[in-house]
């Protein structure tokens, strides 16, 4: 299930605080300018996160990690706008894709690429 999300575009969250590890696959000025940005919200030691980003990468899709991990507010603040209590949660552009599995099943229909070239 995809739900749009509001504007601002990219910034569905208040940013993390210090704790938070950001990080990022590639410079984020390198997104081709046809390609919406990807941002995961992930959490250590979390095997979906990590399948998330592998699939990703080999779809040579470049994204931006917000780790949550110990960052209280910066999930609830997740939770609160995805209705999920899981991560990772998975953003392309305004749209909210969901976790792992859904982003799986975005591809399987092919609604992936037409997305990220949204
Ligand atoms: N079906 C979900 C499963 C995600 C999931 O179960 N994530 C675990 C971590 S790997 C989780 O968030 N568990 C609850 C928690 O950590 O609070 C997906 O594909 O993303």
């Amino acid at each position: 299930m995809t739900v749009p999300l509001e504007a601002p575009r990219f910034s569905p969250l208040p940013a993390p605080n210090k704790d938070c590890r950001r990080l990022a696959v590639g410079p984020l000025g390198v997104y081709p300018k046809t390609m919406a940005p990807v941002r995961i919200y992930t959490t250590d030691y979390c095997g979906y996160c990590s399948a998330a980003k592998k699939f990703l990468q080999s779809k040579g899709v470049p994204y931006e990690e917000i780790d949550v991990s110990g960052d209280d507010a910066a999930r609830e603040a997740l939770q609160a706008r995805t209705q999920r209590n899981t991560v990772p949660q998975i953003f392309i552009g305004e749209t909210h894709v969901g976790g792992y599995d859904d982003l799986r099943a975005l591809d399987r229909k092919g609604g992936l690429q037409p997305l990220l070239q949204s």
